[in-house]
């Protein structure tokens, strides 16, 4: 391959890309991400994407009449985001779309998970900002021109600072809120999005933005926690039937991030713990969404944070959904707490990433299977998030992400072993598709295969993506 085939992308948003130079250059016998012959992966039905969202990516933050959000807030606020960074140019994505989907298409990524930013697409009057909705218009129409699927998530963290003024996501009129946010944007862009995702994530946004205060809008209080996940899981049930009847031919679901939790010894005490953990992580949100109950443990987990829930609630929160979106990234090594809690012991001598988190692929592959005992109704799944942070550098215009390319090709064979095991996964988006804004983290964690020079804005593919796009174009001849 030539060398400078990995650079596609120059500082001008609109530049052209090289695409053309991306083709059938990778020896298919030596790609080291190529799965075995008999994974799932060589089934052409099997979605390989990758995923970005607002705030991480667009930048542009005072364009086009968008509204403060409270990741504008709180980056803004000293000490809360490493490096005093904030998503104010972040990717430059709103002026480099073109090029960033020129870019998605060149690497034969056959979907592209995004997500819209509620205060760019809406005023405080819940009245249309068609400028902000134009953006999106417009790249979702040059995607479907590129054959590439759109798989749009409406909440990935960035609410409206006014919505939080009023109290965020402890108030319960943020959740009708949402529903007309909601209804807006489907009725806008119907026929237009494969698949819609109400929430990205809500353990996050409930446990580290009202929890622990690590993220956005930085509240620490555990009864606050379970009353925000309570109204963001009654906004997506309440959005589940608006998105239902705007635009019925699409796709509806949510996107969770799970962990994986293991003891730290066989005792029965620290067998339990992991019990809790995992049940705090994920029953927490796929059992209201799924048996149409919070999980009794979690109210012994964390006494006296019961959230208040009317009448109806639940049932609202139990629509049947067409897919769940899994997000895996660790797993968290536990021991009792000596109490009824559980506490972490970081394993010693297993390998981690830049974020220090443990790499782990049987966990995603034990969670899936998992789930589909626990849960008799679960849906389609998509893995809607996967992948990891390295310190990429550019060396001679090239990126070798080593690292990431055995974690890909691993949590792929997990994700190929839950197939085989009877799980309906249907896809799988590299996270991320270009390196960003990664929260409290700010620039310093680069997750993405491609690499992005925040000084120049300058694109570089990684090897990472070079495979997966070798891959995908082998699977074109000889894929099922
Ligand atoms: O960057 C985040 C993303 O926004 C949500 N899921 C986890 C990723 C890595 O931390």
């Amino acid at each position: 391959m030539a060398n400078d085939a990995s650079v596609v992308s120059d500082a001008a948003p609109s530049g052209q890309l090289a695409a053309s130079s991306r083709e059938s250059r990778i020896d298919p016998n030596a790609n080291p991400f190529t799965p075995p012959a008999d994974s799932s992966l060589w089934r052409k039905s099997f979605l390989l994407g990758a995923a970005t969202a607002s705030y991480q990516i667009e930048g542009a933050v005072h364009e086009d009449g968008r509204l403060p959000s409270i990741w504008d807030t709180f980056s803004a606020t000293p000490g809360k985001v490493l490096a005093g960074d904030t998503g104010e140019v972040a990717c430059d994505h709103y002026h480099r779309w073109e090029s960033d989907v020129d870019l998605l298409a060149s690497l034969g990524l056959e979907a592209y998970r995004l997500s819209i930013a509620w205060p760019r697409v809406m005023d405080a009057a819940g009245q249309p900002n068609r400028k902000g909705l134009d953006f999106y218009r417009r790249l979702l129409t040059r995607l479907k021109e590129k054959g590439i699927q759109t798989f749009v998530t409406l909440y990935h963290w960035d609410l409206p600072q006014h919505l939080e003024d009023r109290g965020g996501w402890l108030n319960r009129d943020t959740a009708y809120r949402f529903a007309d946010y909601a209804d807006l944007v489907s009725r806008e862009f119907a026929g237009m999005v494969d698949a819609w995702a109400t929430l990205n994530e809500p353990w996050c946004s409930a446990f580290l933005g009202y929890g622990n205060g690590h993220h956005a809008p930085g509240l620490a209080n555990g009864r606050y926690a379970t009353q925000a996940m309570h109204h963001l899981l009654l906004a997506h049930g309440l959005a589940l039937p608006v998105l239902r009847a705007n635009d019925p031919a699409s796709k509806k679901g949510i996107v969770a991030n799970i962990g994986r939790g293991t003891a730290n010894s066989d005792s029965a005490a620290d067998r339990r713990a992991a019990e809790l953990f995992e049940m705090q992580h994920n029953a927490w949100i796929l059992d209201p969404l799924l048996k149409g109950a919070y999980p009794q443990d979690l109210f012994e987990l964390w006494p006296g944070t019961e959230p208040l829930v009317l009448d109806g609630d639940m049932q609202t929160i139990a629509a049947p959904l067409d897919f769940l979106g899994i997000n895996y990234y660790f797993r968290t090594n536990v021991e009792s707490d000596g109490g009824h809690g559980f506490r972490e012991v970081p394993l010693e001598g297993v390998e981690r990433t830049q974020m220090g988190w443990e790499v782990f692929p049987d966990g995603l592959r034990d969670l899936l299977i998992g789930f589909s005992g626990t849960y008799r109704n679960l849906p389609p799944i998509y893995i809607t998030e996967n992948g990891m942070a390295s310190d990429d550098k550019v060396v001679n215009g090239r990126v070798e992400d080593t690292q990431r390319i055995a974690f890909l090709k691993r949590h792929l064979g997990a994700v190929d072993e839950a197939i085989k095991a009877g799980v309906d996964v249907r896809g799988y988006f590299l996270w991320s598709l270009m390196d960003n804004f990664e929260w409290a983290f700010g620039y310093e964690r680069r997750f993405g295969v491609v690499h992005v020079d925040y000084s120049t804005q300058k694109r570089t593919v990684k090897r990472s993506a070079e495979l997966v796009s070798g891959f995908l174009e082998e699977r074109k001849t000889r894929g099922s």
